[in-house]
């Protein structure tokens, strides 16, 4: 098929909540060519790295194609009917509080009414919950406390608009990169001032005014501060405030506490309060580094209460702006995907709009107390009180705290059904049943994304076997257990329309969350849906909220809530001496089941790793490239180190995408206790306990191959390239035949193989050839195996000689770990364009090599790489 003769297709990118556009051509060969829609507007024709790549993740590789039930093959009919008969005899013996849906903020909103409307209105029990509690339930309580909705009061323009950008716990670089390009851009062109907060040095203070690096957790005590000055320099909007309650108190609670458990200098705090303070066009943006906290509804309250007294709220270019994570983390809000909340922003807890609900759907029974929240959810799995569990889009193995605990709970579960794309997730693989679910690419629904605007996802590939899309399962499920017209769907539009005539419901009720005016929308118009943001109704249509000073607490006043600091939940001791901060890396997407097939974005960081300070490393004789071993109270871990004073002497990170599948010592969540905000119920992600000791290594390996590997090391990290995997190694014990261990873990038992083997100094380097074609290859050392790893990873399946040499041919220079994915460029291309060419910008340097110049991911490090050579050569 001639690709380029078929339209483009207009849909939205499943990954972070910016949700940009994408305009979307089968490339002919099972994949897609993806550009920017110039027309949407979160991204203006702008993508990402992660968006740019999504051509190379919808292959069939690891795709479920077929219902499995207990590991073998079965048909849709017995698996739908065991699902549903697994439900209903649950529910028959133990009560409809015995089972429970896991679910997730990556959910179409069609697919995400539907497990709602089952499980609160049909099955009677409001044990659903999402992923979103790990993500953003503290943004939801504390959004709900001051406002008395979850509203998220501006839009994207604002943060165009503002003097002033303030990023709290967000790595706005690396988490929403067309953002923060359009942050920097405005930037040229006005001024705008950064600040960023947060412990870490990050990829987004490479272009900030000032970074403050305060104590994990103390964000309260600072915005506290802010509180204060603001009051103490006159900066309080007196006339709004008389839409607003709880300021003397505030200011009280503000007044009481120091700022010395932000651990930031008293000059440091002042300058912060004076920009602020004297800006009036003031957008502070916050994210995990806020939600992710014991203390995180606190940090949402003390962040909004600054906004509210100085009246800087829904007008343009101010206002507290919560940029959600997934790319349907807000429709998810808004359909009441969290176990105490009802659709639309109505309140489960609130006799009128349960009954309203009840009325609405026909349901026959509805909860009348809030269900389990995620952590209380597998822990009631855990003590067997749930009997059915249903995981839907999400691999709670791998991403919830206490992440072995819940790993076990799961596997002990009586009845647990999982739908995903693969079948080989960590979570997937402790399933009774899983289903086929269609991908992105495949299925079509909406989105809401960040700023309120909900976006069309359209398929444009066929599902692959006998993939489903989310809902139909959802939606045969409910008729099969019983109630067949109330599910009785045939399209995602029939959903939509029923779901927007709902919020128009919960409209009368005042609620902010209304698209009424959508709720006879055609299928033709629903197929066209231009990017719309909400409210949409017969009197509005988008735009901010709370700038008139009307809020949604029954008295249409704003709460401003007094907050006292707390540090968080875990205290380090001398067993576990450092705070173990976790998140996110540029290239991959959470437990990397999609971004992890993409040669190009597994190139940018291809292991998982410990940042730790150099004073810290010295301390405990660790060298660069070692390995390190953490415990906590909780799990242990298996991790690189990477030396660097990005993080503070005490405070270690280490990102949260590795997995049984791709690092099985590597499962960052094994660590994190399980603690959580006494309001929201979200987990403190961030701020665990651990001790850091060196991995004593017998040897350490690094594997090329064309074939996936049989890895069974103590450690063992694996990723993709364009010609196939390559993996890290190491091992406590040390091994006597390597070659015999080589072609178990290449499964070669036959191939011809060429050794170099060193007994004295403990080396072995083994490659492994077809004819003239490298099938793979194998480099042992006793210390971390210095070889040119991104040169090796290209050669599998080509014609290589003299591989053992593990390097370029001298004429031919090693370009690198990839910086720039988009065009492949390497760190040590771009050190040697720099440093010979003289290069003093990100523009010249996209100019020469063009990295940097596609979709702008990349040019915060390649800013920070000059700055270093720079400076080196300054030193010198
Ligand atoms: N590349 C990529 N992008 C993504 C995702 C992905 O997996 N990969 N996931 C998406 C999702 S679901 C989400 S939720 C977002 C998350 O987006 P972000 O919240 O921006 O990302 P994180 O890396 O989780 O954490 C942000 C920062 O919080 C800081 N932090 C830790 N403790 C504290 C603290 O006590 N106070 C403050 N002020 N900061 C602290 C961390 O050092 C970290 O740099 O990203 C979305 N975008
Ligand atoms: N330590 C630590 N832990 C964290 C965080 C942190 O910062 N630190 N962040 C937390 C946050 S903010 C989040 S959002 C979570 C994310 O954590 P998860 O949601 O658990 O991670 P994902 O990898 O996004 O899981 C999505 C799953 O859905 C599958 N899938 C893909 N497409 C489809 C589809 O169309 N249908 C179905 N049914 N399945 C599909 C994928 O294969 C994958 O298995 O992690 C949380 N955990
Ligand atoms: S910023 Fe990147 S990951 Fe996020 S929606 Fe846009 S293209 Fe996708
Ligand atoms: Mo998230």
């Amino acid at each position: 098929m001639d690709g380029s003769a078929a339209p483009e297709v207009r849909s939205t990118c499943p990954y972070c909540g910016v949700g940009c556009g994408v305009l979307l051509r089968p490339d002919g060969a099972g994949g897609l060519t993806v550009r920017g829609d110039p027309d949407h507007p979160a991204n203006r024709g702008r993508l990402c790295s992660k968006g740019s790549a999504l051509g190379e993740t919808v292959g069939l590789e690891r795709r479920l194609l077929a219902p499995l039930i207990g590991g073998q093959t079965a048909d849709w009919e017995t698996a739908l009917q065991l699902v549903a008969d697994g439900f209903n005899q649950a529910i028959d013996q133990h009560g409809p509080d015995s089972v429970a849906f896991y679910v997730s903020g990556q959910l179409l909103t069609e697919d995400y009414y539907i497990a709602n409307k089952l499980m609160k209105g049909f099955i009677g029990s409001a044990n659903i919950d999402t992923n979103s509690r790990l993500c953003m339930a503290s943004t939801v309580a504390g959004h709900r406390r001051a406002f008395g909705t979850d509203t998220v009061p501006g839009t994207y323009d604002d943060i165009e608009e503002a003097d002033l950008v303030v990023l709290v716990g967000s790595n706005l670089a690396w988490c929403h990169p067309v953002l923060y390009q359009r942050l920097l851009a405005a930037r040229k062109a006005r001024g705008t001032r950064i600040v960023v907060i947060d412990p870490r040095r990050t990829a987004s203070c490479d272009g900030a005014d000032l970074h403050l690096a305060l104590e994990p957790g103390s964000d309260v005590a600072l915005f506290n501060r802010l509180f204060a000055e603001i009051y103490e320099a006159g900066a309080i909007d007196a006339a709004f405030l008389l839409n607003t309650e709880g300021f003397d108190d505030t200011l009280r609670q503000a007044w009481c506490n120091g700022v010395e458990a932000t651990g930031l200098s008293p000059e440091e705090v002042a300058e912060f309060c004076r920009l602020w303070i004297c800006t009036e066009k003031v957008v502070t943006i916050f994210s995990q580094g806020v939600n992710q906290s014991t203390s995180g509804t606190d940090k949402v309250n003390a962040i909004i209460n600054c906004h509210l007294a100085t009246g800087r709220i829904g007008r343009p270019g101010m206002g507290p702006f919560s940029v959600t994570g997934q790319p349907n983390a807000m429709g998810g809000r808004e359909v009441g995907g969290l176990a105490n909340m009802l659709a639309c922003h109505l309140e489960l807890e609130n006799p009128d709009h349960r009954a309203a609900v009840r009325g609405f759907w026909d349901a026959p029974a509805m909860p009348e107390a809030a269900g389990l929240k995620a952590v209380d959810m597998f822990r009631a799995v855990a003590d067997g009180r749930i009997k059915a569990l249903w995981i839907i889009h999400t691999n709670p193995a791998v991403t919830l705290p206490e992440a072995d605990a819940v790993r076990e709970a799961i596997a002990r579960c009586p009845f647990t059904v999982v739908s995903d794309v693969s079948a080989t997730t960590d979570t997937a693989r402790l399933a009774d049943v899983v289903l086929p679910a269609a991908a992105w690419g495949e299925k079509d629904g909406t989105v809401t994304n960040s700023d309120r605007t909900i976006s069309r996802q359209r398929a444009i590939l066929p599902p692959p076997g006998l993939a489903r899309p989310d809902w139909a399962i959802l939606a045969e499920v409910g008729q099969r257990m019983g109630w067949r017209r109330a599910f009785d769907y045939q399209t995602p539009a029939e959903i939509f329309r029923e779901y927007a005539a709902l919020s128009g419901v919960a409209g009368r009720f005042g609620r902010d969350f209304d698209i009424s005016g959508l709720s006879d929308i055609d299928d033709t118009a629903y197929a066209a849906l231009p990017p719309t943001r909400w409210p949409v109704t017969a009197a509005r249509s988008g735009g901010r909220f709370f700038g008139d000073g009307r809020f949604f607490h029954d008295d249409g006043k704003a709460r401003l809530l007094p907050v006292a600091p707390r540090a968080p939940a875990a205290r380090t001791e001398p067993r576990y001496p450092f705070r173990l901060n976790t998140g996110r890396v540029r290239d991959q997407w959470h437990t990397m089941t999609r971004t992890g097939l993409s040669p190009r974005l597994s190139a940018h960081l291809a292991e998982p790793f410990l940042e730790i300070h150099p004073e810290d490393a010295l301390r405990l004789g660790l060298a660069p490239a070692d390995l390190a071993e953490l415990t906590s109270p909780t799990g242990r871990a298996i991790l690189r180190v990477r030396i660097t004073d990005a993080v503070r002497p005490g405070q270690v990170f280490a990102p949260m995408h590795w997995t049984a599948e791709t690092a099985p010592s590597a499962r960052i969540d094994a660590l994190v206790a399980a603690a959580t905000d006494p309001v929201s119920g979200q987990p403190e992600s961030k701020a665990a306990v651990v001790a850091v000791a060196p991995f004593r290594a017998a040897w350490y390996g690094f594997a090329v191959s064309s074939r996936e590997l049989d890895c069974t090391a103590d450690y063992w990290a694996l990723a993709r390239t364009a010609g196939g995997y390559r993996a890290e190694l190491a091992g406590a014990v040390p091994v006597d035949d390597w070659e015999a261990a080589a072609r178990a873990l290449f499964r070669l038992p036959d191939a011809p193989v060429t050794t170099l083997l060193d007994a004295r100094r403990g080396t072995a380097r083994l490659a492994f050839h077809d004819g003239d074609r490298l099938l793979a290859a194998l480099f042992v050392a006793p210390q971390p195996v210095a070889v040119m790893r991104d040169y090796l990873a290209t050669l599998p399946g080509t014609a290589a000689a003299n591989v053992l040499i593990g390097r370029t041919p001298a004429d031919v220079p090693d370009p690198g770990p990839v910086v720039c994915s988009c065009f492949g460029v390497g760190l040590n291309t771009l050190i040697e364009a720099i440093e010979t060419n003289g290069l003093v910008s990100v523009e010249a340097v996209g100019e020469s090599l063009r990295a940097g110049t596609n979709c702008g991911s990349c040019r915060p490090e390649i800013a920070d790489l000059i700055a270093r050579v720079h400076r080196r050569e300054a030193a010198e």
